[in-house]
């Protein structure tokens, strides 16, 4: 998989080298590219963003940088993703759907955002999605697409060595996850869950998912539906 990230903070994605994203970049399963907005402004302040017009709060970044980024990066099989609290809420469901795509590029705004006609220009070239982590508003889109990223990278085929352990975790089967506990089997006057330590893997099954509807029902009895 290829992603682009446009970005005036490249800086913010140095994180993607180590861990197992990092190894993943290492081993060619990623190619990852971080461009600078900046790069593609051509005045003496590098300049990026303007007045709304309007009127109204804070700046909204100008369409022609933008417009430069995208003739650069984007190819008709991109998905173009604009993180933004405006969009689609970000699942599961779709850091999977992301995870099949050949090329993603991310377009971080800053300020009170990007000026609409980038987005609509990008959907006559490609793809064109824009989400949002959640009900929350953070200062750009940068830790948002490095939360997505996250996601969908360990999606990739290779990326994660037991697939396994995609299958078994929160959100898999619309259940948050069972507890887990490792040795010793006591430890400060707590102990494991005795059914853990006795063999039976029948009777394992059933308590791990008792535990996963009782704290789904506790924790986000919304998923429940
Ligand atoms: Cl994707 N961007 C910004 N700026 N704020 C957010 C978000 C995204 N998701 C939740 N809050």
């Amino acid at each position: 998989m290829r992603i682009d990230i446009v970005t005036i903070f490249p800086e913010f994605f140095s994180v993607l080298d180590v861990s197992l994203l990092g190894k993943a970049r290492e081993r060619g399963l990623i190619d990852l590219s971080v461009h600078d907005l900046r790069d593609y402004a051509h005045d003496r302040h590098r300049t990026v963003d303007d007045t709304p017009y309007g009127g109204g709060a804070g700046m909204v970044m100008k369409p022609e940088p933008w417009g430069e980024a995208l003739d650069a990066t984007l190819v008709a099989a991109s998905v173009v993703v604009f993180p933004s609290p405006a969009g689609e809420r970000f699942s599961q469901a779709t850091a999977k759907e992301l995870a099949r795509a050949d090329h993603l590029l991310f377009g971080c705004g800053r300020y009170e955002g990007i000026d609409q006609r980038v987005v609509d220009y990008a959907r006559t070239k490609a793809t064109v999605r824009e989400i949002s982590l959640g009900d929350y508003v953070l200062n750009g889109g940068e830790v948002a697409v490095m939360a997505m990223i996250e996601a969908i990278g360990r999606l990739v085929p290779g990326v994660i060595g037991n697939p396994q352990s995609l299958s078994d975790e929160s959100h898999e089967d619309g259940l948050l996850e069972y507890p887990s506990y490792t040795k010793p089997a006591e430890w400060r006057g707590l102990e494991v869950p005795p059914v853990l330590l006795s063999g039976n893997h029948g009777a394992i099954a059933a308590w791990r998912h008792e535990q996963k509807v009782e704290r789904t029902r506790r924790v986000r009895p919304d998923l429940l539906g």
